[in-house]
């Protein structure tokens, strides 16, 4: 990380109340859940066409169960590192902080992040592909593949948002809202190829927020992020936090 683009995040946050984060995968990588695209990605060893879509839930619901349960029996005893502690953290530091996650496994609100706003879901919920019912089951492995409704005998799926599927309205409403509205967007751990959450940071940049990005390789984002912090968010955002309280509190 260049100590001189940290200051002048810093230097940028700390006179700020309205920030935004988004966060993907990498802040998660540190705490050893597997991201898609990396080296180790699960796009690399899984194809997304096969398990990631509505498609291949239809054709084959006991195959994209058997890899959600696996991934689901990775995540369980896995804890949150140091990234989303100081995500956490800046709930009370900041007058209006928002965390939008694209992550499924639950991780910011297990490191006490009281409002996330998950756009993909979340790994822990099921939800009735009848009914609509959404129930949160964190038993591991599942009894029964493919798990079943226990008031009509529905398939349950995974409550995330796979390929070609609409985010729920609302959550994505509020993402835009939040990112139009929020005078710096920090955009950590994530390749900013998945749309719309990819989007985010445009809108927040158009708006005139300044966009500071942490990922230890450049992405698409980085050519127009004010600010680019290679590095681990592991290690980043605890450096951002120490110089941010140094000029909050001096
Ligand atoms: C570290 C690190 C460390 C490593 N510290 N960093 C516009 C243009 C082109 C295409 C589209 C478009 N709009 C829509 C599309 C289609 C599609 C899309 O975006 N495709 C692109 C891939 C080309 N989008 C969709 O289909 C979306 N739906 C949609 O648009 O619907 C429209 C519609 C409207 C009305 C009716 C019907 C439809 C849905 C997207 C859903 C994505 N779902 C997944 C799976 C979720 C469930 C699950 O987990 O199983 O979401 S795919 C996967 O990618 C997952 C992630 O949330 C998402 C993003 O990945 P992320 O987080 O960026 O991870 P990686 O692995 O890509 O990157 C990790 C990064 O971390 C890397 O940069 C590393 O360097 C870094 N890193 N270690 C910090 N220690």
């Amino acid at each position: 990380m260049n100590e001189k683009s940290a200051s002048d995040a810093a230097g940028i946050l700390s006179g700020l109340e309205r920030v935004a984060v988004l966060t993907g995968a990498g802040i998660s990588a540190e705490s050893g859940v597997p991201t898609f695209r990396g080296a180790d990605g699960l796009w690399r060893q899984y194809r997304a066409e096969t398990l990631a879509t509505p498609e291949a839930f239809e054709s084959d619901p006991k195959l994209v169960w058997e890899w959600y349960d696996w991934r689901r029996g990775l995540i369980a005893p896995v804890e949150p590192n140091p990234g989303h502690r100081i995500l956490a953290g800046w709930q009370d530091l900041f007058a209006g902080f928002s965390l939008i996650t694209q992550n499924v496994d639950g991780l910011h609100a297990k490191s006490g992040s009281r409002e996330v706003i998950e756009l993909h879901g979340n790994i822990w919920k099921l939800r009735c592909v009848r009914e609509g019912t959404v129930s949160e089951v964190r038993t591991t492995p599942l009894p029964r593949i493919p798990p079943v409704c226990s008031s009509c005998g529905a398939l349950l799926r995974p409550h995330v948002v796979w390929f070609g599927e609409a985010l729920d309205p609302a959550v994505l409403e509020r993402a835009f809202d939040l990112s139009s509205s929020c005078q710096a967007m920090l955009v950590v751990g994530t390749s900013s190829v998945v749309h719309p959450a990819a989007s985010l940071p445009r809108t927040a940049a158009r708006a005139g927020a300044a966009v500071i990005e942490i990922n230890p390789e450049p992405t698409p984002l980085t050519p127009d992020a004010d600010i680019f912090l290679a590095g681990k968010a592991g290690q980043v955002l605890p450096a951002l936090d120490r110089l941010l309280r140094e000029r909050r509190c001096p």
